[in-house]
């Protein structure tokens, strides 16, 4: 079970994989991916995603790549049990509901926000985008509402591929959570109740802060 993980740790989906790993007890071996460098279009990388984005993750001959499709991947093959990712065809479709949130809603947002200020250094943040941000917070606050978690009482692939991008909106970008309550606690829970938040989430979202705090003071 060689697992490899092309990567780079700053970014969102990557390190949702990184705690969905963690959650599971699974090692992969890293294989840094240096977007900086162009490194996500060298012919090697190409040739496994020809998408050219990280994550990506090789499982022997196994190719995937999306952070959703990854951790959803890894749930079916290696989970003991199904709390990550419930069997119950309801319980799974709220699941679904919030993993295609975050890849077609909340992510892009983020994006939208990251990519100009980061690799463009446009240190403008209209108040569009802001606005499209807080659309987001605003539908997870309805989420959370009697709800410890995205989809129930306790934490699902829902809450780790979502928290991983709004931790980076919120303390990379600035973002603030003053105004949805449900949402400031539920970041608090995943902060305290994820395994290996501290150790794989917290020090990529560390160096995101300080790339975008250059661009942003
Ligand atoms: N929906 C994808 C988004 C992946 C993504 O856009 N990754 C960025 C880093 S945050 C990337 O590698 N971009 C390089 C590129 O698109 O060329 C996922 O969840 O994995």
């Amino acid at each position: 079970m060689p697992l490899v993980l092309h990567c780079i740790d700053g970014s969102p989906p990557n390190r949702a994989v990184y705690l969905c790993l963690k959650a599971l007890g699974l090692e992969a071996t890293k294989k840094t991916v240096n977007l900086f460098k162009m490194e996500h279009h060298n012919p090697e990388f190409l040739k496994l995603n020809p998408q050219h984005t990280t994550p990506t993750l090789e499982d022997d001959d196994f190719v995937i790549w999306d952070s959703h499709a990854i951790c959803c991947y890894l749930v079916n093959k290696y989970a003991k049990d199904d709390s990550l990712y419930p069997t119950d065809p309801h319980k799974r479709a709220i699941v679904d509901q919030r993993l295609h949130f975050n890849s077609g809603f909340l992510f892009p947002r983020f994006f939208n926000i990251s990519f100009p200020l980061i690799f463009l250094k446009c240190k403008e943040i209209s108040e569009e985008k802001q606005k499209a941000v807080k659309e987001g917070f605003a539908f997870l606050e309805k989420f959370l509402e009697g709800n410890d978690y995205l989809a129930g009482p306790s934490y699902t692939l829902a809450d780790i591929c979502c928290v991983a991008t709004v931790s980076t909106l919120v303390e990379g970008l600035r973002c603030s959570v003053d105004s949805y309550p449900n949402v400031q606690a539920w970041m608090k829970r995943c902060r305290e109740n994820l395994p290996g938040y501290a150790e794989v989430n917290q020090p990529g979202l560390d160096a995101y802060k300080r790339a975008a705090d250059r661009e942003l003071d």
